[in-house]
């Protein structure tokens, strides 16, 4: 009875130490992050949604690196704003640099007055630079720790989808971000170009 009862004692210790502990501070990110790399563009093909979403589907962003090394993005994606207006916003980006190379501060704002600005964290979880990455950020810490208010993209290098070999990395990080089950699918289906965009300043 007693080595039964230790066998489960050391089954369960050992799964635990498998399970994320979904303090944003442990949050591991991309080692040896190379911005460079992960210029160009990057379709949105799965997003975990904050408060108050606002980019809905067909997300595209282009990340560029410029002769200072610093990193912009461009950005666009449907949208849904004053109760019922649908249209592609276009948003911009200025990422400043912190001592984790795969950790940036992002200002965002709208090509247009009216679409949303804010300031985030951009972290970099995992890409290859060719296929996928996984990024994240926290918007509101809770006191223990965890976070309460995330958002998640993952980008794809490809509007189909990413490749299954793929999706299983996808998957283990989601899991690691304590994220899984709560992303959904980003749909692309052209509407930022059939949509005759309303903000293109
Ligand atoms: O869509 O709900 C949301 C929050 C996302 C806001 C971020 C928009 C800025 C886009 C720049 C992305 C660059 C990778």
């Amino acid at each position: 009875m007693l080595r039964y009862v230790v066998t489960l004692c050391l089954l369960a210790l050992s799964w635990a130490q498998d399970l994320p502990n979904c303090q944003v501070a442990n949050i591991q990110v991309m080692q040896n992050f190379d911005k460079t790399r992960y210029a160009g563009t990057w379709y949105a093909v799965g997003k975990k949604d904050p408060e108050g979403l606002f980019l809905l589907d067909n997300i595209v962003a282009q990340l560029n690196i410029g002769e200072d090394g610093k990193m912009t993005a461009s950005a666009e994606g449907r949208v849904i704003i004053l109760n019922n207006w649908e249209m592609c916003a276009h948003m911009l980006a200025t990422f400043e640099d912190t001592t984790d190379p795969a950790k940036f501060k992002m200002k965002y704002w709208g090509a247009a007055a009216y679409l949303q600005t804010g300031n985030d964290d951009h972290w970099v979880i995992d890409t290859d630079y060719d296929n996928y990455a996984v990024h994240y950020s926290c918007r509101l810490v809770d006191s223990d720790g965890t976070c309460l208010d995330s958002y998640s993209f993952i980008f794809s290098r490809h509007a189909t989808g990413l490749r299954p070999e793929d999706q299983v990395i996808v998957t283990q990080k989601k899991q690691e971000l304590c994220l899984l089950g709560k992303y959904r699918r980003v749909a692309h289906y052209g509407f930022c170009k059939s949509s005759g965009s309303l903000d293109q300043q």
